[in-house]
């Protein structure tokens, strides 16, 4: 009985070779992208770290521009400084956290002194002026980044001041 359906195996093997084929093309040719043409493209940019006063917290500065026609998340941020990292949004004179940044399609996301920020609490050391901190930042689309972030003076403001 199997040299019956010995043909309709080979059958089946052969289209399942085409179908394949006919994929690794479009996608090759761009017909057929894994993420389609409108997911999302992050370039992070301005990232420091001011010099803080102790080594119980810090707060981390960054920009993330989205070229893409598909919006990400800032989802969780990890590093050599701090095990524990959260993701602060300013409300009023206090801050409160939140889960995730969103950072929309064609728009950006921008982490800045007096609005949301990184806050590393528990330090493991306490970094200073021209250290650099590793950090990477996780989103729910986007492959892991890993930046070598400046730890700047206490007061830096970009634009106001050089940059390492
Ligand atoms: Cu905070």
């Amino acid at each position: 009985m199997t040299g019956r359906r010995t043909p309709l195996t080979a059958v089946a093997l052969i289209a399942t070779g085409v179908l394949v084929t006919v994929l690794a093309l479009a996608m090759a040719s761009g017909l057929a992208r894994p993420f389609g043409p409108s997911g999302p493209d992050l370039a992070v940019s301005g990232a420091y770290l001011p010099q803080p006063v102790t080594a119980e917290i810090a707060g981390g500065y960054l920009t993330v521009t989205n070229t893409g026609d598909a919006a990400d998340e800032l989802t969780s941020v990890t590093s050599d400084l701090s095990d524990d990292i959260t993701m602060h949004q300013s409300v009023g004179d206090g801050m409160r956290q939140v889960v995730s940044f969103k950072i929309p399609a064609h728009g950006t996301l921008e982490l800045q002194r007096g609005g949301s920020h990184l806050m590393f609490t528990r330090l493991d050391r306490k970094p200073v002026e021209s250290d650099r901190v590793s950090v990477t930042l996780h989103f729910a689309e986007t492959a892991p980044v890993t930046l070598d972030v400046p730890v700047e003076a206490p007061t830096f403001t970009p634009g106001a001041g050089p940059r390492s």
